[in-house]
């Protein structure tokens, strides 16, 4: 039996000290072959053989169980070391990210005309002559169709210089009555303190019966539009000129930095300019083969919005894709 002492001991996994048991206490064990060995032996002699028998048995039953108690502590230890959480380390360090402040400012716009009703469209931004010019009114002959202002892929086919193209599809394939509003990227060859080559706009178009919109409709909703963007300021519309619109106006609001008075930021004027607008133009519903209806449209510079509201003097640092000019909106 001397042997199993040294096997127990010399065990170095709990799995071992199983194989050990069974060969041990099992059935067809070493103990049970001892017991039944016994029984052959001289009558005087089984008492004794039986008391070795059960001391053993006592024995090593202890010491397999001392062995397994102890094993099984060392494998608990090594797995805390080993995969242990120390819940007092400091916790690594991670940037929040924030929202573009164009993106952020573009979200405001949207949210705004969608509570009022107005559905979201977008569109390509590489388009083509006819529904970029051609359907918005925009003759071959037009200046703003001028090479100095589009980038041109071929004769047909540029990138949209704004995003009246997608009111044209949305109406090429809709019926009015019309409510919507276009936000998105366009281009338009230009670079300096207040122009990018690619910038954003919102613009809305809505169209019903003859008769049934008019500019008060729309002075209406410019209004409300920007006392939510801007807050309490004083609003006046100038008359304009836009090929797809007739009447057209420009949009002033008092100036928010000076509330009026005249600053640098308003040249001196009181007034910054922030929207355009006016009532469709009869050639554009013809266009898009509209009859007896009426509508009113409006376009706005998503950059210029938020430069205003975050008072950022050159456009361009809105694009260069420094982190800290992020950091300062978070
Ligand atoms: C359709 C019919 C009419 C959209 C309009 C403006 C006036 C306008 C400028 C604002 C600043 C462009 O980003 S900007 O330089 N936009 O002044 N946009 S009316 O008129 C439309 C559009 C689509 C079918």
């Amino acid at each position: 039996m001397k042997e199993w002492y040294d096997k127990i001991q010399a065990a170095e996994s709990v799995e071992t000290l199983e194989e050990i048991r069974i060969a041990v206490f099992g059935k067809k064990g070493v103990l049970s072959a001892e017991f039944a060995k016994m029984k052959s032996a001289p009558n005087e002699e089984k008492a004794g053989i039986a008391k070795e028998l059960n001391t053993h048995k006592s024995k090593l039953m202890a010491l397999l169980n001392d062995q397994k108690n102890s094993l099984q502590t060392l494998v608990l230890e090594r797995a805390m070391k080993e995969e242990g959480i120390d819940v007092t380390l400091y916790a690594s360090h991670s940037e929040r990210g924030s929202l573009h402040p164009v993106m952020e400012t573009m979200d405001r716009i949207v949210e705004y005309f969608v509570s009022m009703n107005f559905s979201v469209h977008t569109g390509p931004m590489v388009e083509d002559d006819f529904h970029n010019f051609e359907a918005l009114n925009l003759p071959k002959y037009h200046p703003a169709r001028d090479m100095q202002d589009t980038f041109y892929f071929s004769d047909e086919m540029l990138l949209r210089t704004h995003t009246s193209p997608v009111q044209i599809r949305t109406m090429l394939h809709t019926q009015p009555p019309i409510r919507m509003i276009a936000p998105g990227a366009v281009f338009r060859r230009d670079y300096d303190l207040t122009h990018t080559p690619m910038f954003h706009q919102v613009e809305g178009l809505l169209v019903d019966k003859e008769g049934e919109v008019s500019f008060a409709n729309l002075k209406y909703i410019l209004e409300d539009f920007l006392k939510y963007m801007f807050g309490d300021v004083n609003i006046r519309f100038r008359p304009s000129f836009f090929p797809f619109t007739e009447p057209s106006a420009e949009v002033d609001i008092s100036c928010i930095f000076c509330e009026g008075k005249g600053c640098r930021v308003c040249s001196k004027t009181g007034w910054l300019e922030v929207l355009g607008c006016g009532i469709v133009d009869p050639n554009v519903f013809e266009a898009v083969k509209y009859k007896d209806v009426s509508g009113y449209a409006f376009g706005l510079g998503v950059e210029r919005f938020a430069m205003l509201i975050h008072h950022i003097g050159d456009l361009r640092s809105l694009f260069e894709g420094d982190v800290r000019l992020l950091e300062q909106f978070r």
